[in-house]
């Protein structure tokens, strides 16, 4: 009986589990992931609460504006810190995220409820939450119709409709990469079990080996940067990533495309003049909806803003949040690069560089603390099982 209990109990993991909210400034036993002083669970917290900014921000200029210069966003960035500032009684969470954040809350808590991946729970979370809200969230134009085909039979094979798409060659979109940071909280330390578990939540909508890989670069982009200590050679970091992802992705199809456009990161960080939009689209990397071309794109966007000096327009801030402003600038799925480069940059610098008045402008910045939370705890409790 018990086991058939713990048996349903997997399958399906509907039960609400605990999650405590660690008080990072307080904790003294949190672990400390660098030398630089911010402790592991700050990083936590930074890689999800940054992908919610760089997802809030960047969802003001998807796709209408085109790639651009950084000022717009800079202005619309300031107005809304202002309009913070300017409130007594502040009006909590007025800038919306869309599907990238709703997607890795149904992922991260999940893995947090279950302790484990349990398929068809996070394939049940992806239902509700878009049939909540279908065309508020600006979700991508075919998980739809995986999500219709997945609730017929109640979530039961959540893998099938997936394979599917577009004529069986399956989704190369960037959407299992732009849910993907909760993955590297999870299994932190084990790039294997990483790279594993981000093919396999992308299976559940992208199965094209290009979408896997995809998620997978992100996945371990974030893991990398969460664990570099001081990073002083960014071309080093972007070709010890490749080299990551070549080592342990078992989706061998598909990694030289992978290979062409780090090599353009690589070339973009080397180039003696600011890097433009135009530079980076005409360079070879399009910053666009697929996966191949928003992961490169995240990835340059936060290496190329470790250096203030960079972009002298974006000095006055501090790294994270140039790494979003630049994001959601130069790209034209700008809230998708943004909210990548915002997970790699807040598994950096850590929840610290984050403004409070864009936590507190931002919709989903408490879940996204307590989602964090929740995965240190496990992370902290697997610690303490071996
Ligand atoms: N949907 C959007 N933005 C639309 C613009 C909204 C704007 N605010 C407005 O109102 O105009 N954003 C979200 O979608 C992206 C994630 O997409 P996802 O989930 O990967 O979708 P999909 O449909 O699987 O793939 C995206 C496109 O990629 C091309 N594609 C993918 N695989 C292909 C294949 N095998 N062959 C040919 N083409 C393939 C298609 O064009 C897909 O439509 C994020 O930006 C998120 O923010
Ligand atoms: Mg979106
Ligand atoms: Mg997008």
């Amino acid at each position: 009986m018990i086991v058939l209990l713990v048996a349903i109990f997997h399958l399906q993991c509907r039960n609400p589990s605990e999650i405590i909210i660690l008080d990072i400034y307080s904790n003294n036993d949190s672990e400390m992931a660098s030398s630089q002083g911010v402790s592991l669970a700050s990083k936590f917290q930074g890689a999800i609460v940054g992908a919610v900014f760089g997802d809030c921000l960047g969802a003001k200029f998807e796709y209408f504006w085109g790639p651009m210069p950084n000022k717009p966003v800079v202005k619309y960035y300031e107005t809304l810190i202002n309009e913070v500032r300017s409130q007594k009684d502040g009006e909590k969470g007025f800038v919306f995220y869309t599907d990238d954040t709703c997607m890795t809350f149904d992922l991260g808590e999940s893995l947090v409820k279950c302790k484990e991946f349990v398929p068809r729970d996070v394939a049940r979370n992806f239902g509700e939450t878009y049939f909540a809200a279908p065309s508020q969230r600006y979700y991508g134009a075919n998980v739809g119709f995986i999500f219709r085909s997945t609730k017929v039979n109640d979530y039961r094979n959540p893998f099938n409709p997936a394979k599917e798409q577009f004529n069986g060659s399956g989704s190369y979109g960037n959407g299992s990469a732009m849910r993907v940071s909760p993955v590297p909280l999870f299994h932190h330390k084990d790039k294997v079990k990483i790279a594993e578990l981000a093919s396999h939540q992308s299976k559940l909508t992208h199965t094209n080996p290009k979408g896997i890989n995809g998620a997978i670069l992100q996945a371990l982009a974030i893991e990398k940067a969460m664990t570099t200590e001081g990073i002083r050679d960014s071309v080093a970091f972007a070709r010890e990533l490749m080299t990551d992802l070549e080592n342990v992705t078992t989706t061998k199809e598909e990694l030289d495309v992978y290979d062409e456009k780090m090599k353009i990161v690589i070339k973009l960080i080397e180039q003696k003049t600011e890097v433009k939009a135009e530079d980076v689209i005409n360079g070879g990397i399009k910053t666009d909806v697929t996966a191949h071309e928003a992961v490169p794109a995240a990835i340059f966007c936060f290496l190329y803003t470790l250096n203030e000096k960079n972009i002298p327009e974006l000095s006055k801030f501090n790294g994270l949040v140039r790494a979003v402003i630049y994001a959601a600038a130069i790209s034209l799925d700008s809230d998708t690069v943004a909210s990548m480069a915002g997970a790699i940059a807040g598994a950096y610098y850590g929840i610290e560089m984050i403004p409070p008045e864009w936590i507190e402008a931002c919709e989903g910045s408490d879940r996204a603390l307590k989602l964090a939370d929740g995965l240190y705890k496990l992370h902290k409790n697997n610690k303490e099982a071996v």
